[in-house]
């Protein structure tokens, strides 16, 4: 392509609508505010300050300072989840390779997040000068390169670019539910250039008709025929907005419903049609007759790995319906350019209503307590407790660890879970929490982390009191990564972490705090905590043996050393791992 007609589609691109002159640092903010994103998260650095003194001038975004960037990306990432779109702002290398953990689960976790590195000024890149924060080899590639393996999209921007690539990477986020990663030179921040003058519409791309028709009617001659029909949704029902659609299908329908783990919540656990989760053979035997033996599985964006699938034994019906964001598969055929929400919807109103059908009933919650208050707090009573504390409406956290029992909770109607089943990274919890109290802070939110996890992203706590957030925070204190201890090392001094005064925190992090901390030792310690009002932070820090673990966990944990050490592993020395208590 000649240089002339690069230029001349430069020139084109904004020409058809009115456009009006702005400072490209104003023009990616204002974009981002009418994307919905309010706040911005993230590590000041000089390369971002143009943009950040921008945001204050413009009133437009509200700055949320995070202790470090990894955290910033784990809070864009949560006030997503709850927002539908979440931004952070890092400084060029250390700040971007801090945060790209953190933008890489949001990758395998579909969450649009878009990540806006202040970067190396164009006069430096144009004259080759080193600069501080790079490779100092002349050279400045490195991070969009980075981010090139674990985002949609990504770009640098210049002054002929911005206008185009602002809202192309911000599109691309939100119709992909991808994360995204920005280059904004420093130097460019405060040039006007021409851009769009009406607003950013997020908007999906619409179906072919004709695609669309077809695929609709197909699903629906399926079900309609279908004795068993079942629908079996993953984390894209939540991302693409489809779960209380699937409801009313199910409803129809009258078929069940099961959630793989890395969906909990998002069917309503007390929808009539909710099965509970599917994981192979580690479910219900209810769910797993309903959703293997079904005549006709709809399933929605399903992402099998071993930690959803009991480790591979999840076995689908050959010929079930795979619905993705923008594409179906119904046996031989493949259809393109259509929206899991338009077919959703048109599949609603294509199949008949079912009366002869009986509700299966859900699985059983977790037992009622009867263990004796004043002896030492075990998991089981634990999590009996935490049963009956949940309510209408709460935001839960879990991070990986024994926490993980949380996953067989029955949750009250309209909670949303925000959990990290997919990427696994531990400390992502805490970060999500900030993000997300931002996002909702008329929420109740409670977090459930081990001492491990929680080590990694606890400065974040910090953040979380100044902004006077008020989250429940349960943490167990069991001196180290019991998990991990059910792989190896039941007893090896690498699966210990440092005791911590955690239940100080709260004041040591914010001196005036009026947080409420509670150091539990038996269930009726617990107890009390538990019954505290939820106008402060209430901390409850739980001590618990290294080696009460709960059997679901330790069973996941064994059969997972198994396949990450293979027949000739360590795994199966005398007491060497943590085994289920029977
Ligand atoms: C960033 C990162 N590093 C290491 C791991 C491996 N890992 C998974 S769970 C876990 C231990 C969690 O321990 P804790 O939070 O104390 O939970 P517990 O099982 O003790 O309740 C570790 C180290 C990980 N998932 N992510
Ligand atoms: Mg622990």
């Amino acid at each position: 392509m000649s240089a002339l007609t690069t230029k001349s589609m430069e020139v084109n691109a904004i020409s058809s609508s009115p456009t009006q002159r702005m400072k490209i640092g104003d023009f990616l903010l204002r974009r981002l505010e009418e994307a919905g994103v309010r706040h911005l998260f993230g590590v000041p650095g000089d390369y971002n300050l143009a943009l950040l003194q921008q945001l204050v001038d413009t009133g437009t975004l509200k700055w949320i300072g995070t202790c470090n960037e990894l955290n910033a990306s784990y809070a864009a990432d949560g006030y997503a989840r709850l927002n539908g779109l979440g931004a952070l702002l890092v400084t060029n290398g250390v700040g971007a390779l801090s945060a790209i953990n953190g933008v890489a689960g949001s990758y395998s976790e579909h969450v649009p997040v878009i990540c806006i590195s202040g970067s190396i000024p164009l006069r430096s890149i144009d004259r080759g000068l080193g600069m501080h924060h790079t490779m100092a080899d002349g050279t400045f590639d490195h991070f969009l390169g980075a981010y090139a393996r674990v985002t949609a999209a990504q770009t640098r921007l210049t002054p002929r670019n911005a206008a185009t690539e602002i809202d192309r990477l911000i599109l691309t986020a939100w119709r992909e539910k991808l994360p995204v990663y920005l280059e904004l030179p420093s130097d460019i921040a405060y040039l006007d250039i021409e851009v769009p003058a009406g607003p950013l519409v997020l908007t999906e791309p619409p179906s072919d008709a004709e695609r669309l028709r077809s695929c609709i009617a197909a699903i629906a001659a399926r079900l309609s025929a279908a004795r068993s029909p079942a629908i079996l949704v993953d984390a894209d029902a939540d991302r693409f907005g489809v779960a209380s659609d699937l409801m009313k299908l199910a409803e129809k329908m009258q078929a069940p419903v099961a959630a793989i783990n890395a969906a909990k919540g998002v069917i309503d656990e007390t929808f009539s049609h909710y099965l509970g989760i599917y994981a192979g053979k580690a479910s219900e035997p209810n769910v797993r007759e309903a959703i293997e033996t079904s005549d006709c599985l709809f399933s929605i964006g399903y992402r099998p790995i071993e930690v959803t699938t009991g480790d591979f034994t999840a076995s689908l019906p050959a010929d079930t319906i795979h619905g993705r964001g923008y594409s179906v598969d119904i046996g031989d055929d493949n259809y393109q350019a259509v929206t899991l929400k338009e077919v959703v919807r048109g599949v609603i109103d294509a199949v008949p209503q079912v009366t002869n059908r009986a509700p299966r009933g859900a699985a059983a919650a977790i037992a009622g307590t009867h263990a004796d208050g004043s002896t030492k707090l075990t998991q089981v009573a634990y999590w009996q407790a935490i049963q009956g504390y949940l309510r209408p409406g709460d935001v839960l956290y879990v991070d990986n660890g024994t926490s993980f029992v949380l996953l067989g909770l029955k949750l009250p109607p309209n909670c949303t879970f925000v959990g990290s089943i997919n990427w696994g990274s531990i400390g992502y919890s805490v970060g999500a929490l900030l993000g997300a109290l931002t996002a909702a802070p008329n929420r109740r939110h409670l977090l459930f982390i081990g001492d491990g996890s929680f080590q990694v992203s606890a400065q974040e706590l910090s953040t979380i009191l100044r902004h006077d957030h008020k989250p429940v925070i349960f943490l167990i204190n069991n001196g180290g990564y019991t998990i991990e201890r059910g792989y190896l090392g039941k007893t090896e001094a690498y699966n210990d972490v440092a005791n911590w005064a955690y239940s100080d925190l709260p004041k040591v992090l914010c001196p005036d705090t009026s947080a409420r901390s509670f150091i539990v030792k038996t269930s009726n310690d617990l107890q009390s905590a538990l019954s505290t009002p939820n106008d402060t932070m209430i901390f409850v820090e739980s001590i618990m043996d290294a080696h009460d673990a709960p059997a679901v966990v330790t069973r996941s944990s064994n059969k997972g050393a198994e396949l990450d050490y293979g027949p000739r592993g360590p795994q199966y020395r005398d007491n060497l791992q943590l085994r289920p208590v029977i």
